[in-house]
């Protein structure tokens, strides 16, 4: 059981925003950390792209969760897993939260989408959803999976993805919070943030609500905090956004100038990245048990 299992309990029980950035990798994850955000989004887009594949479920369940380890295992903030459908039915769910649980996540995030699914934000993608009762035996067989009553089950409605509109939207979360989710997540691709303060604002449940403001960026920190329901504010993908971006510029720039000798100067130096990989850990060590 991981220590930061109720960090982000802790943080919307009394009356916070949790703040989480998404990562594809370790090194990504540890940025996170140190750039001071409260949690870890293991985000499935962002993990397709740094495989350079679409969010549509082609990335195995095994890949995703060794990922989230391997996070786990050099971070020390909570870990938010985004395992999609949950990888099947509601026995794959029990499987799923068994083994994020295991592997050091401190909450899951699963989604009524039909396996497999499309991902949410492209222009016209298919967004089939499962039936309600469904997605309520998938949260219930979550819940029974767990082992911390700390680990968060966040159940995620793409009712508006989905463009079913609110009141199934509302219907769903309902359903949902009756089957014991902690939180729900409710995601938008609309370019303002109208269709989400409208939700928030007709939500009567009594659990909070998770955000994900990529397509309605005009919506701030402070912005969500003043709607009084959110929870948990998560970024979705601007860890691999930024990456590429900068990959973008300094390899062109390399084609540029015929040589790494302006490049050089925009870019980290080695020596941050020994830093990063904890090289000095590595020479303290060698320096003890090396005979
Ligand atoms: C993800 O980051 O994988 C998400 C958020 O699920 S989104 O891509 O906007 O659906
Ligand atoms: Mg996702």
């Amino acid at each position: 059981m991981r220590k930061t299992n109720k960090n982000l309990r802790e943080i919307f029980a009394n009356g916070g925003m949790a703040k989480v950035m998404a990562a594809h990798d370790p090194l990504s994850a540890i940025l996170v950390e140190e750039a001071g955000f409260d949690g870890i989004w293991a985000s499935g887009f962002e993990y397709s792209a740094a495989m350079g594949l679409a969010d549509v479920s082609l990335v195995s369940m095994a890949e995703h969760l060794n990922n989230m380890r391997n996070m786990a295992h050099r971070t020390s903030l909570p870990i938010i897993a985004d395992v999609d459908t949950g990888y099947g039915n509601a026995i794959n769910v029990i499987f799923t939260v068994e083994q994020y649980e295991a592997a050091g996540a401190s909450a899951v995030v699963i989604e009524d989408k039909m396996f497999p699914k499309v991902t949410s934000l492209v222009e016209g993608g298919r967004q089939d959803l499962v039936s309600i009762a469904e997605f309520q035996g998938k949260i219930e067989a979550a819940i029974h999976a767990r082992k911390d009553p700390d680990f968060l089950i966040i159940a995620r409605t793409e009712a508006l993805i989905a463009g079913r509109g609110e009141v199934e939207a509302l219907e769903r979360a309902q359903a949902y919070e009756a089957a014991g989710a902690d939180l729900i997540l409710i995601h938008s691709k609309q370019k303002t943030p109208d269709e989400i303060e409208s939700f928030v604002s007709n939500w009567r449940g009594a659990i909070p609500i998770v955000i994900v403001p990529t397509a309605y960026p005009q919506m701030t920190e402070a912005r969500a905090k003043s709607l009084k329901k959110i929870g948990i504010l998560i970024y979705g993908n601007h860890a691999v956004r930024a990456a590429v971006t900068g990959m973008q510029n300094v390899l062109a720039q390399i084609i540029r100038d015929g040589g790494i000798q302006n490049a050089n100067e925009t870019i980290v130096p080695v020596s941050e990245i020994f830093r990063l990989q904890n090289m000095d850990r590595v020479k303290k060590n060698e320096k003890r048990f090396l005979r």
